[in-house]
Parts: structure tokens; sequence; C-alpha cells
């Protein structure tokens, strides 16, 4: 059966990770965090002084990736995009969320990393990189660079500040990948 690829993007904290693993219990594909994959992998290239955290390779990672993707079924969560290979993909959702919002999930998710001592993704560790995660919000960066890499019509953006939002965007999903589905098996 063929299976449709898809891409989760937008800034640290828009909720990527709750919908992905969400959409892949209900739906039967695969969810891959490409944060917790390059962890596991030591996918690394590199270290940044200034943010003191490891450099993604992004080779390596779109290597690593390649037969699963070639395959088919697959939800991909990251904090950017430009560096898949556009034909993995069959649609690209941008997760947005309101700056004050975001900010305070930002600031309890930094909390409670640094009382856990888990410096896993060095996304929104220090002070500065919860700024720069806002700034990036507000700029629309992700989007962006998601409207760069992939054709227009495949790049959609999705609300994500409540619960209710975030139920409605799973029953939307869903019905994507049964059309999906339904159109390229029969
Ligand atoms: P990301 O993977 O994009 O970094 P996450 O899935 O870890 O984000 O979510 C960050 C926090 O926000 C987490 O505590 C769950 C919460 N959250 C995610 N989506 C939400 C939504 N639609 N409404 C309310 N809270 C949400």
């Amino acid at each position: 059966m063929l299976l449709p690829n898809i891409l989760l993007t937008g800034t640290p904290g828009v909720g990527k990770t709750t919908l992905g693993k969400e959409l892949a219990s209900r739906s039967g594909l695969k969810y891959i965090n490409v944060g917790e994959l390059a962890q596991e992998g030591q996918l690394y290239d590199g270290y940044d002084e200034e943010y003191d955290c490891p450099i993604l390779d992004e080779d390596r990672v779109v290597d690593e990736l390649e037969n699963q993707m070639r395959e088919g079924g697959v939800i991909i969560d990251y904090h950017g995009c430009d560096f898949f290979p556009e034909r993995w993909f069959q649609i690209v959702f941008v997760l947005r969320t309101d700056n004050d919002v975001l900010y305070k999930r930002l600031e309890t998710r930094g909390y409670s990393e640094k009382k856990l001592q888990e410096n896993i993704q060095c996304e929104i560790f220090q002070v500065k990189k919860l700024q720069e995660n806002i700034q990036c919000e507000i700029f629309q960066v992700l989007y962006e660079e998601a409207t760069a890499s992939y054709k227009g019509e495949i790049v959609h953006q999705l609300s994500s500040n409540k619960p209710e939002e975030l139920e409605d965007n799973i029953n939307q999903i869903m019905k994507w990948v049964d059309q999906w589905v339904k159109d390229h098996n029969s």
C-alpha cells in the first residue's frame, strides 16, 4: 500500500511533537523526531560555541532517513526544513502559535529542562534562545523556509494555540491522509 510522508515544521514549542505523536497513533503512520534521531545517532558536525550545542549534520540525517522516506508513511518533526529533499513530502504543515502563548510554553519548558539538566536539543535552553525563537515565530521564519523549499500548494499553516485546535488539526490531517490513501491505492 502506498502511504504519504508528512512534514511537521515550525518554531520550537508550537506543538509539532504533540501533534505528530497523536497523529501517528491514530493513523498508523510512523513518527520520527529529527532532533531525537540526531541525538541517538550522534548525527552532528561540530559544535556551536555561541549556543553551546552541537550542530546538526544535515547530510547524515538525510542519509539516515532516505530508505524509510522512500517507503512512505512517515511523519517528520523538525524545526527546520530546507535540507530535506523536496521529493520526500506529499504535504507540509507549518504550525503557528501566538507570541504570548508560545512565550509561556517555552519559558515553562526552559525551566523544566534546566531542572532536569537534560540539555537534549539545545533549542530553547538559554534566555537568548528563547527570545530568538519568539522572533523566529514573529517573522514567520519557518513558514518562509517551507514555502521557499516546497511547492506552495502543499504547504499549509495550522494554528496551534489551544487543545481544541490540536484536535481540529488532527482531524483535518486524518481526513487528508484517508483521501490520499484512497486516491493512490485504487
Ligand atoms: P514542539 O515539538 O513544536 O517543540 P511540543 O509538542 O513539545 O512542541 O509542545 C510544546 C508544549 O505545548 C507542550 O507542553 C504541549 C503544548 N501544546 C502543544 N500543542 C498544543 C495546543 N494545540 N494547545 C495547547 N497546548 C499545546
